[in-house]
């Protein structure tokens, strides 16, 4: 694992909040194998325009990572070209941001062609200012040989025609993929299987979630996805089918997870695996309930469903990791355990009970000489064979209460649906 010093600059007035931000990006550094040995902040109304930190302090950032040996300098504040260059002049050590590590991550770990094309495309956009200056440094030397296309440009106006069509490039290969998902997003809508999808902060719990899920669904491993203690351990979209009552079949989406700031250039690579979210018949969000950082991640994610024009789609609010909270009373909402499988029923009912208002069910039994009424309720609503009794078989039917209440004297004693009806 490399170390790294991480610095910021506070420009907002709240500490605590500002440590929190600090808190995570010690996180983001992490997730990309990089091991924050020392924090250094400097507050103020205004940076330094050329270095960030003023002169003094900057000097205090050098000596330290002189003094701890470390490989890099991480800076929670976005750093113009200009900046980063006087850093590492003055620190002599290699700089970049926390723009920077999130694109490494991204870059790294997405999975699906159009993420990474996009990935990719923010990269070279984030490159290109300091791929232009070292080129300015170098520039008006003639560049290629009297045959070549570029004979007779300066060797800056070479890069940058590279770059321009390695960009457009990318662009007309994800124009292409785009076009290949409408079509796929387009089959998805006709599927009258309701959508179901987990949003919320990154490292909450949502494929652990999909994963208690798909266990109480007697899925095989196979089906399982991948979750860790790692900042956006997800980076794609992905969905499996499950069985959310007696018969209700749902298509189940675990997406990426959100976070603060996120930086402009990778929000279409986030919006478009975000597609699932937008599509959905109910979102549930994930929050990690044992996190301090609670209420701020809370909000980044409501902030984001705005953004991505999800927050008319109705949500229920899921308190997870409850088995880290000594205090249940102070949540005021559904209370889960992921790991430890606690509350996966009652959170499925809520879904239920979203996805189908008007449906009810209850178990029933049917005398044996009464059997041929069900050829007409099998069309009508939903039947499952329970067990077969002594005088009758016993069935569990679920649909709209004007359809099934034709059932209703046939109910078994226990069960009451006038009782779920008010
Ligand atoms: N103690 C406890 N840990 C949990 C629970 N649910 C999830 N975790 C842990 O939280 C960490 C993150 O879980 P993930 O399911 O990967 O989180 P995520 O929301 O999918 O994260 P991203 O994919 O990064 O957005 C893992 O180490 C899980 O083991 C829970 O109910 N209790
Ligand atoms: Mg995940």
């Amino acid at each position: 694992m490399r170390k790294a010093i991480l610095a910021g600059f506070n420009l907002s007035k709240h500490d605590a909040e500002f440590q929190q931000y600090i808190e995570e990006c010690i996180q983001l550094a992490k997730a990309n194998h990089i091991d924050v040995i020392d924090v250094m902040i400097q507050k103020g109304r205004s940076l330094d325009p050329k270095s960030v930190f003023r002169y003094g302090k900057l000097m205090e950032l050098a000596d330290r990572a002189r003094e701890l040996d470390v490989d890099c300098i991480i800076f929670y504040n976005e750093l113009s070209i200009v900046q980063l260059e006087r850093i590492q002049q003055e620190c002599q050590c290699p700089v970049i941001d926390r723009t920077n590590l999130i694109l490494d991550i991204f870059s790294s770990r997405s999975k699906t062609k159009i993420a990474k094309l996009q990935t990719e495309m923010a990269r070279i956009k984030y490159s290109l200012p300091r791929i232009l200056k070292q080129e300015y440094g170098v520039g008006n030397q003639r560049g290629g040989s009297a045959n070549n296309r570029g004979a007779g440009e300066s060797r800056l106006e070479l890069v940058k025609r590279n770059i321009r069509f390695q960009l457009t490039d990318l662009k007309k290969q994800i124009q292409v993929l785009k076009k290949h998902q409408a079509l796929q997003d387009q089959s998805r809508k006709h599927n009258p299987l309701k959508k179901i999808a987990l949003v919320g902060y990154t490292n909450a719990g949502k494929s652990s979630l999909m994963n208690a899920i798909l266990k109480k669904n007697q899925r095989s491993k196979e089906k399982m996805v991948f979750q860790k203690d790692m900042l956006f351990a997800t980076l794609d979209t992905t969905v499996r089918n499950i069985q959310l009552g007696h018969h209700q079949e749902a298509l189940l989406f675990d997406t990426v997870g959100f976070v603060s700031n996120l930086p402009h250039l990778l929000i279409e690579a986030f919006q478009s695996t975000l597609k699932a979210a937008c599509d959905a018949d109910v979102l549930i969000h994930v929050m990690d309930a044992s996190n301090s950082q609670l209420e701020l991640q809370r909000e980044v994610t409501m902030e984001t469903l705005r953004q991505i024009q999800a927050d008319h789609i109705p949500i229920i609010h899921v308190y997870n990791k409850m088995d880290l909270v000594k205090d249940a009373s102070l949540f005021d909402g559904l209370c889960i355990s992921a790991i430890h499988q606690e509350g996966i029923d009652a959170l499925l009912d809520q879904v239920s009970k979203i996805l189908y208002p008007n449906e009810f069910d209850f178990e029933c039994l049917i005398p044996y000489k009464e059997l041929s009424i069900l050829q007409f309720y099998r069309k009508v609503c939903r039947i499952v064979k329970l067990a077969e009794k002594e005088d009758g078989i016993q069935y569990h039917v679920s649909g709209s209460f004007q359809v099934v209440k034709g059932l209703y004297p046939y109910r078994c004693k226990e069960e009451n649906i006038h009782q779920e009806y008010h």
